[in-house]
Parts: C-alpha cells; structure tokens; sequence
C-alpha cells in the first residue's frame, strides 16, 4: 500500500513536472501502469493519404473517434494525446513512456495536426495515442500505418 503511494506520487509530480527525459531514461528501468483503451476507439491519419505524393513539408492532421484530446499530464478518463511516429519499424515498448526522438514526435499540448520536414523518399507515418504520462494505451491505440513519399 504504501508502495502503491509512493509510486503515485512519483507518476503525478513526473507528469506535473512533464519529466519526460527523466522517465524515459534506460539507466531507470521502470514498467509503469498503463490505461485500458476503451473500445471501439478509432485514430486515424486525416491528411495525407496512404500512397501519396507530397513536398517536403507535410502537414498531418489528426482523426480520433471514440475519445477525447486532452494535454500531456491531464489525468481526464477517456483522453490522450497523440503521437506521429516517422518511419518507425516497430511500436515502442510498452511498459515505458514513447520516447520523444526524430521517430516519436509528442503532441502534449492536445495539437490535432502538426507539419513535419520529410527529406525526399519514401517514409512511413503513424499515430499512435499516448495517456497523460506518455504511456500506450493496453492495447496500444494506433492507426494505420501509411507511406507517402516525397518528391
Ligand atoms: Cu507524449
């Protein structure tokens, strides 16, 4: 119990803080909680499409159904924040916060849409829905992943 307690206020003042570094560094392993997905929940890429052609800017908007966006560290049921993975080959690990890098972009302010600078080829984009403290959803709320290349 106390253990419990003591890992909660660890979790609050990390997502209060916005400690990101902090808890996704691998010298820390640590497995924390994850939220359930509720069901029927559906993320999706808006823009671009799957196969598309596009310039070196690429604006991505977001689409969730089922659930709400709410701002990195807002403990409210039923919301998250997304995620754009970039050519990503694999989901993160589950049992740690997505890692913030040039494949994990976070969106902790509740943004729907975001414009990345892709160099020319062909790249993979995918979102994937993150709780208050970064964390997948169980199971992972992700959407197709697409290829765009860009010319
Ligand atoms: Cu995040």
């Amino acid at each position: 119990m106390r253990f419990k307690l003591i890992i909660s206020a660890f979790v609050i003042a990390g997502a209060a803080l916005q400690v990101l570094p902090a808890l996704a560094d691998e010298s820390k392993p640590m497995s924390l909680p994850r939220t359930a997905a509720p069901a029927g929940v559906e993320l999706y890429i808006i823009s671009p499409k799957d196969g598309d052609i596009v310039g070196k800017e690429v604006t991505v908007r977001f689409g969730l159904r089922g659930m709400g966006v709410s701002p990195a560290g807002a403990m409210k049921e039923g919301t998250g924040h997304h995620h754009l993975l970039i050519d990503a080959d694999a989901l993160p690990p589950l049992d740690q916060p997505i890692p913030a890098d040039d494949h994990h972009k976070h969106f902790g302010g509740g943004q729907t849409e975001t414009t990345v600078t892709l160099a020319p080829g062909k790249h993979t984009l995918q979102l994937d829905l993150g709780d208050a403290l970064h964390m997948q959803f169980d199971p992972p709320i992700v959407s197709k992943k697409i290829t765009v290349t860009v010319k």
